[in-house]
């Protein structure tokens, strides 16, 4: 599956990233921790080399809890910080600012040893599109300062956004282009929703989770639609069309409908929390 997804204004956002990288200590970057390995730019390792780094596990309320944990000390294995969070309550986020200091206390030190006191961590918040870049940072700020949406792209602007002494925050737009280097990544990012699926298959897509949940067992897909996990993905695909009453003419059943059914269920939680990519060991 080649996903060619790279619009002109995600390689605009990337030379005004660059630019922004000058300016700042620290990159917080969101991530969907419903697919933390999918939604992490390994290109980060190279733009950002010498920047402090902050890992925001975001949409935690929608991923798996125990899946949370497990991708929190897996970062903090590969020493990256990593916080769950939740930017709709802002559950999770009073930690921030001890971390915050933790992670840099390189540069304060380098601060006080010049005899600069409370200069602010100049911060930038980096992401794909739809990880929540916004609302991260409205809950974070309190007010709602940075405008969000549920579609990719649709920041455009640039604002930076003075949090007390301690942190400046500059908000970007979706700057980073999702990497996919793997059809897996490709297929768990049209999951979430942080691409485009109109370029995809969707009943391919579908049958992809339907695969995922039998091979995971996870419970709460087969409930949902009073389905045995012994089926094939295209019978269960099926099955779900009929009890839908999803049909084509002559009663057959109409799977790419039920695709759509699928999909749109997980992505609204109603499936429960799904963490949809495997554990990295
Ligand atoms: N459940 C849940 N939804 C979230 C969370 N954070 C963001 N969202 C939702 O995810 C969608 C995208 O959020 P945005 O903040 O617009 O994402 P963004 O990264 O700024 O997106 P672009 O600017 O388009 O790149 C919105 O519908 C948010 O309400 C979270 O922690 N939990
Ligand atoms: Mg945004």
């Amino acid at each position: 599956m080649a996903i060619q997804w790279y619009p002109g204004h995600m390689e605009k956002a990337r030379r005004e990233m660059l630019k922004d990288l000058k300016l700042i200590d620290l990159i917080i970057e969101i991530l969907d921790a419903r697919a933390p390995f999918s939604t992490c730019n390994p290109e980060i390792d190279k733009l950002g080399a010498n920047k402090a780094r902050l890992l925001i596990l975001n949409k935690s309320d929608m991923a798996d809890e125990k899946e949370n944990r497990y991708w929190a000390e897996h970062f903090a294995s590969k020493g990256r910080k990593a916080l769950i969070v939740n930017s709709r309550t802002g559950a999770g986020m009073k930690d921030i600012e001890k971390t915050v200091s933790v992670i840099c206390r390189e540069k304060i030190e380098r601060d006080l040893s010049r005899g600069i006191v409370n200069r602010p961590v100049r911060s930038m918040v980096v992401g794909i599109p739809n990880s929540g870049k916004s609302t991260f940072i409205n809950a974070y700020t309190k007010k709602a300062s940075a405008k969000t949406g549920n579609k990719p792209g649709v920041t455009r602007g640039k604002q930076w956004i003075r949090m007390g002494k301690n942190l400046e925050l500059l908000d970007t737009p979706g700057i980073l282009a999702p990497k996919i280097e793997r059809e897996e990544v490709g297929y768990n990012l049209a999951l979430i929703g942080s691409i485009n699926d109109e370029i995809l298959d969707r009943e391919e897509l579908a049958q992809y989770f339907i695969a995922m949940a039998k091979r995971r067992h996870i419970g709460s897909f087969f409930e949902r639609y009073e389905v045995s996990d012994e089926l094939t993905e295209a019978e269960i695909l099926s099955h779900i069309a009929l009890r839908s009453g999803a049909l084509l003419r002559g009663s057959q059943p109409d799977t790419r409908k039920a695709a759509l059914i699928v999909i749109d269920d997980l992505r609204s939680g109603r499936l429960g929390r799904i963490t949809v990519d495997e554990r990295q060991d």
